[in-house]
């Protein structure tokens, strides 16, 4: 993993001298019984944020209430305490100095929780795909066994209309739609944020016929997205599942967009024969925007969504009909929720290694792109419910992650016009190939490895490359010839293959490599590269469903009341998805499963 240097972001002295700020504003509650097991453990984890609060004087009650509650597991209280004395994320991000500033990051405005720990060793959740060099207060030190809080013998049991299981974009937009159907609708994700990957989505989402591409005099069109997607997915995609996603995909950008996320940027991505690939202005990330909006539109709507609170059975009656879910939640333990109907949306497993490894062994070892929290246990659980699996071995390898890191270089650098170079310095394939031919492309060459290089133009084409700058991913010369003795390749090499590409753009015709689209030369210095390798990005395989998102048994027939959508199903992408089709399933498949599931429950 890459390290950033020179950098050491010391997060020790931000909190501790957050800590040592007076904390006049903390809740005075009149000091009532302490609740026993909380004081038991912050004395016995006294090198913990518990024990480094009380030799502040801040007591248990502070974070804890009065009445012997321990926390939800939302941490809601605990949170809003942390809030009251410290600022929220964006105020105690204005007092870093530190070039990575983790209390600004593309995970948006997060629980404290997710981080800091009162009763056990305190993580930097970005550390989960990064690598910083960076220390957190109470980080170090052995967590005491936790004291499983003192519980009512006979659990209550929880009621909602539509239980939604993953909080990534399909969830979010399954629980929107049933909610705005009319329904009560209860969201469970096991990971103490939300976004799932995709809050990560780099480059876009694919739609066809969008009144952004008709301002923008692309000719598309429903039957050609489908086109595309079928030979992108070599033929082994569901067609009625194809042409739901091409048919609903410019209604879904406006869904979307009247809920406020902006998509008015399009761009091209591999194996796509037009510019269909929406984003938002200036070629921004497409995940965090969207992220964004639906946590909003959630958030407004009152919606109950509950992290660190992981799915560990689907219910069903006995006579095949789903009717509910157990829950363990990280406080509140096993509870129960009945519901008349379930929408599953866990995401894949690519960052499951073991799980990758026994569909592909060939894979084994490999680096992912993918959040911490895409494990596939939704899968499991589908499948223990009666669900059929289909295509498991379908595992998609982005052709470009950062060598050496977790970190997606998006398709749309390549989209925007980057070229991919060896370490001979040569181009190798057309840059705009699907996936599969991509990396199989790459990992042919030395060292199964490659550069991307572009230019200032490229750069100033999409907003999310400054990001590479930061995360210090991208190396830089004058000329293609500085740039090449940088990366070491041969620089006479790379010159002659820049000014080879050039005059392919000039002439509209790569005659070598039949890159179907060139948008522009690459002549503006700054020159860059990026040492990229493939890593697991995206698993194909998943749940059957039909066209109306229910989740097919092993007999062929809908289970009653459970639907699913998103990269937990398996069908629309055949042996290798289009890049910016993910986000497209998601929403469009999203909306269905939430419509129907609202429609079964009424
Ligand atoms: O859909 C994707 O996986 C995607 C657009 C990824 C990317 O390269 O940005």
């Amino acid at each position: 993993m890459k390290t950033v240097k020179g950098i050491t972001i010391v997060l020790a002295i931000l909190i501790l001298s957050l800590f040592s700020w007076s904390c006049a504003s903390a809740p005075k509650e009149k000091a009532a019984e302490k609740p026993a097991q909380v004081a038991t453990q912050t004395a016995a984890t006294d090198g913990f944020l518990a024990g480094v609060h009380a030799k502040k004087q801040v007591n248990c009650e502070a974070c804890h209430g009065t009445g012997g509650n321990l926390v939800d597991d939302n941490e809601q209280p605990v949170n809003m305490n942390c809030v009251k004395c410290h600022g929220a994320l964006s105020e105690v991000a204005k007092k870093a100095t530190g070039h990575i500033n983790p209390h600004k990051s593309h995970l948006g405005e997060i629980n404290c929780t997710t981080c800091h720990h009162g009763h056990a060793p305190s993580q930097v959740y970005c550390l989960n795909c990064h690598a910083f060099e960076m220390k957190i207060s109470a980080g170090t030190g052995t967590a005491q066994p936790t004291v499983a809080p003192k519980r009512p013998e006979q659990q209550a049991v929880d009621q909602a209309d539509v239980v939604v299981i993953g909080a990534g974009a399909a969830g979010f937009t399954a629980a929107i739609t049933a909610y705005d159907a009319g329904a009560k609708v209860i969201v469970l994700e096991k990971q103490p944020i939300t976004g799932g990957n995709s809050m990560l989505a780099a480059g876009g989402m694919n739609a066809a016929e969008t009144k952004y591409q008709k301002e923008k005099g692309i000719q598309d069109s429903v039957d050609l997205m489908i086109k595309d997607t079928m030979k992108g997915g070599n033929n082994l995609n569901d067609p009625e599942l194809v042409s739901i996603l091409a048919k609903n995909s410019a209604a879904s950008v406006d869904w979307l967009t009247s809920l406020g996320a902006d998509l008015s940027d399009v761009g091209r991505m591999g194996g796509a024969s037009v510019n269909r690939t929406h984003r938002p202005k200036g070629g921004a990330a497409v995940g965090a925007n969207i992220a964004e909006t639906l946590k909003k539109n959630a958030a407004d709507r009152k919606i109950d969504v509950r992290v660190n609170s992981k799915v560990v059975k689907i219910l069903e009656d006995g006579k095949g009909t789903v009717i509910g879910v157990q829950v363990e939640g990280k406080h509140r333990g096993l509870y129960t929720i009945n519901a008349k109907a379930v929408v599953l949306t866990a995401g894949g497993f690519s960052a499951n290694p073991e799980k990758v490894a026994a569909y592909r062994p060939e894979f084994k070892g490999m680096t992912t792109s993918n959040q911490p929290g895409a494990t596939g246990d939704g899968l499991d659980i589908g499948a223990a419910a009666g669900g059929e699996l289909q295509d498991m071995k379908e595992i998609q390898i982005h052709p470009t992650v950062a060598a050496g890191s977790r970190i997606l270089i998006t398709e749309a650098v390549r989209g925007n016009g980057a070229i991919v170079v060896n370490q001979e310095g040569k181009r190798f394939m057309n840059e705009l190939t699907t996936r599969d031919k991509a990396s199989a492309a790459i990992l042919n060459q030395t060292g199964k490895m490659a550069y991307m290089i572009f230019d200032e133009g490229v750069r100033q084409s999409l907003k999310q490359i400054d990001g590479y700058f930061h995360l210090e991913l991208v190396k830089e010369g004058d000329t293609p010839e500085t740039l090449a003795a940088e990366i070491k390749v041969p620089p006479q090499a790379l010159k002659a293959t820049m000014e080879a590409y050039n005059q392919a753009v000039d002439k509209k015709d790569d005659a070598e490599f039949k890159r179907p689209d060139m948008p522009r030369p690459l002549r503006t210095p700054k020159y860059f590269a990026i040492a990229i390798k493939p890593g697991v990005h995206y698993t194909m395989g998943g749940l059957k469903i039909n066209t109306d998102s229910q989740v097919i048994a092993k007999d062929g027939k809908p289970i009653a009341g459970f639907y699913a959508a998103g990269e937990v199903t398996g069908g629309v992408h055949g042996t290798n998805r289009l890049g910016g089709n993910s986000i497209s399933e998601t929403i469009t498949f999203g909306r269905i499963a939430g419509a129907n599931a609202a429609k079964l429950a009424k």
